[in-house]
């Protein structure tokens, strides 16, 4: 008998509960579980259906990820879902919490489905770079029609049990999933239903057989957005395969597709990359069982645009925000924004319609810092100057509680100091958030010389809850994201110099996968507050000056290293700015050379890596991956590409070395000289990852 799945009789139906956590993921032990419990049910005359359901927070999360890549173990998934599908007794799954992957495969394999209301049903495997190798292909189109399929699958999005059930994915949203799966069991027994497996079922292929560009428009549709990602288009491929082919050889396609993505780089690049963002929240040198301070309020100094987007991120998860400034028309100008920003989505579609009047409810807007004094957490949001900052402190110290948490959402500077600007720097630490702050992932949580564990944990915990990736980084100038963004935009600089144009180092940043070039980032952020602190520090950058002389500050002035139309975000090439970088050139009597993209990519990115291998040597960031995690949520580095430092390790951490030691040499740079702990690690042949 297995001791993860159990099989218990009730009065003519089998329960059979799986009961592996922490998410019931389908393991050796939980497949051979599922098919021992469900013969035994077949084979057991007094019972006449079979109800599969799971304990603890939710149904099957999918395959069990740690088995892949490792040699198979029997009994397979298809095994498990046959036995379930060719069952002469009706088959329930009863679903709560989410069923994932494999799992709504298991339950696509069932006869029957139920929910709970809060349910979420999905197949997200393309974003471990997969997709549905349990027949999710080929059973999800016929449960709900190819369009909706081509949604979930493509995307990857999970649906909620009311779409469910209006799409016939589920028969009913039941009250408590175990109980009302039973329940629903006893009523097909009773109604003497027929059992419906789903594989002999093509009665909404019809449509889409008949009129294949309902397959191919929805295909369109949903892959507009992937950059570069194989397995979204390999999973469309995959459903087209169940409308033009009989079941049986659609699931033959599926598993060959599955097989190949799995040995896949980009696969294997994404699989790393969830492990790596569930190991980023585990903080070294923080002991097991820490309890968390409690965060329940919150307050915000700052409405800006940072401190807004901070707020909603809280209020989106439910919790309440008070949210102060200095004078009531800043606070105004604040709410304002957030208000329109929430009827925009809502009118979008992306919210519900009364979620902006709900959401803005949680919001209590105030004058006057006094106002944090019940705020179990402080967030400061206010302008990025040292003094400003250390005096916004000086007065949290005065007004907050004992015991609350005090974050500065600074992203460059020393929390050190400014932590002792209180009189308890144990509860300092830094929460960069990064812009817009309501839609990106990232959270680095800084921790400083003096901070608690029991802070660190809670702002870790809490950042989770609101939906952000929390990785804990130490204090240096740029912490982990923007120290490595400079080496990059150093070297994409020198490239100006060298010969390159903006528009070349862009496309080839791009074209690796890059949501954006390092100048049109820099048009975005605005490139007159780099020429000003230039100025005041007696330092020069003769392209980026010369721009910002021709009064080319950016997308603020419609004109920075590219020009923008009126109301459009969109950089073009402008002839101009290579007229300004010729003569800036000249002048300096440099000569334009041919500069190749792949030294482009090298330069940038291996100059970003090195620094990332100081960051490591320095203690910054704990781990490899905490690094990737960094980049893949706070800059849109490629998810295929696993993060910089998991890239490094694909391309051979001797060859880096030795092209960094080249261009070092070529260049006179001597930032560009590969690290003692690259040098070592390209030495022994090692890896950044294998570092633990
Ligand atoms: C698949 O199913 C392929 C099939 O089509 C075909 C097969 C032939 N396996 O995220 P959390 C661990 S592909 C192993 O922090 P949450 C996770 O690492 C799969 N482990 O919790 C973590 O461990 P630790 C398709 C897994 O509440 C712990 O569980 N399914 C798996 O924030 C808690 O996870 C998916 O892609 C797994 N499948 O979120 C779903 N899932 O504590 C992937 C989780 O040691 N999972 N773990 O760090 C998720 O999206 C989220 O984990 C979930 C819970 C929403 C379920």
């Amino acid at each position: 008998m297995s001791n993860v799945v159990s099989l218990k009789s009730h009065d003519e139906v089998g329960l059979v509960t799986i009961d592996s956590p922490p998410v019931n993921a389908l393991s050796a032990a939980v497949r051979g579980g599922i098919l021992d419990c469900v013969q035994q049910a077949i084979a057991d005359p007094t019972i006449r259906a079979i109800v599969l359901t799971c304990s603890g927070r939710t149904f099957i999360a999918g395959a069990d990820i740690t088995e892949f890549g490792k040699p198979p173990k029997q009994p397979g998934l298809d095994e498990v879902l046959a036995a379930l599908e060719s069952s002469p007794k009706p088959t329930v799954a009863a679903i709560h919490g989410t069923a994932l992957g494999g799992g709504l495969e298991v339950a696509l394999a069932c006869h029957f489905r139920v929910a709970d209301k809060n349910a979420k049903l999905g197949l997200p495997e393309v974003k471990l770079g997969l997709l549905p190798g349990a027949g999710g292909t080929q059973r999800l189109p016929r449960a709900v029609g190819p369009e909706l399929a081509v949604k979930m699958i493509v995307s990857g999005n999970p649906i909620g049990s009311q779409e469910a059930l209006r799409s016939g994915l589920i028969e009913e949203v039941v009250e408590e999933a175990s109980a009302g799966g039973e329940t629903f069991a006893r009523k097909l027994l009773a109604e003497k239903r027929a059992i419906r497996r789903l594989r002999d079922d093509d009665t909404k292929l019809a449509a889409a057989r008949a009129d294949r560009s309902i397959f191919t428009t929805a295909v369109a549709a949903t892959t507009k957005k992937i950059r570069g990602l194989e397995a979204p288009l390999a999973a469309a491929d995959a459903i087209g395969y169940a409308i033009d082919l009989p079941f049986d050889e659609g699931l033959k396609k599926e598993r060959e597709i599955f097989l190949r993505l799995m040995s896949s780089d980009q696969s294997k690049a994404q699989r790393y990359a969830f492990f790596a963002e569930r190991e980023a929240a585990k903080i070294p040198g923080v002991p097991n069982g820490i309890q968390p301070r409690l965060v329940e309020r919150v307050a915000i100094i700052g409405a800006g645009t940072m401190g807004g987007g901070i707020a909603m991120s809280f209020v989106n998860a439910g919790i309440p925000v008070t949210l102060v400034e200095t004078g009531r028309e800043q606070l105004d100008r604040g709410l304002d924004i957030m208000r329109k920003n929430y009827d925009a989505t809502a009118a979008r579609g992306g919210i519900p319609a009364d979620a902006p009047e709900k959401r803005m409810a949680l919001i209590n807007g105030t004058v006057g810092i006094e106002n944090i004094k019940h705020a179990d957490l402080i967030v400061e949001a206010v302008f990025e100057t040292m003094a400003i900052k250390k005096d916004v402190f000086g007065q949290i110290d005065q007004f907050a509680k004992p015991g609350a948490i005090l974050a500065t959402n600074t992203s460059f500077l020393d929390i050190n100091e400014i932590a002792k600007e209180t009189k308890r720097p144990q509860d300092v630490l830094g929460m960069h958030f990064f812009s817009p702050a309501n839609v990106m992932k990232l959270c680095e949580v800084v921790r400083a010389a003096d901070t608690a564990p029991d802070v660190l944990q809670a702002v870790v915990s809490v950042a989770r809850k609101i939906g952000k990736v929390p990785v804990v980084v130490g204090v240096c100038d740029g912490f982990v994201g923007n120290r490595m963004l400079m080496a990059r935009q150093r070297q994409a600089s020198q490239l100006l110099f060298d010969g390159a144009l903006p528009q070349q180092v862009d496309a080839a940043l791009t074209k690796f996968g890059m949501p954006m070039g390092p100048f049109a980032m820099g048009d975005l952020a605005g490139l007159d507050i780099g020429w000003r602190s230039r100025k005041d520090r007696g330092i020069k950058s003769e392209i980026e000056d010369a721009l910002c002389e021709a009064g080319r500050f950016g997308q603020k002035t419609g004109k920075g290293f590219f020009r923008y139309e009126e109301g459009s975000r969109a950089p073009l090439h402008d002839p101009e700015v290579e007229k300004l970088i010729d003569e800036t050139l000249s002048r300096l009597g440099r000569k334009r050379r041919v500069v190749s993209d792949e030294e482009i990519i090298e330069r940038t990115t291996y100059s970003m890596i090195n620094e990332g291998a100081r960051i490591l040597e320095e203690g910054i960031a704990a781990r490899a991956s905490d690094i990737d995690v960094v980049w893949l949520y706070g800059y849109g580095w490629p998810i295929y590409r696993g993060g910089p430092m998991h890239y490094a390790d694909h391309v051979g951490l001797q060859r880096l070395a030795d092209r960094l030691s080249y261009y070092a040499r070529e260049s006179n740079d001597a930032s560009l000289q590969p690290t003692q702990l690259l040098m070592e690690l390209a030495e022994q042949d090692g890896k950044f990852g294998a570092r633990g």
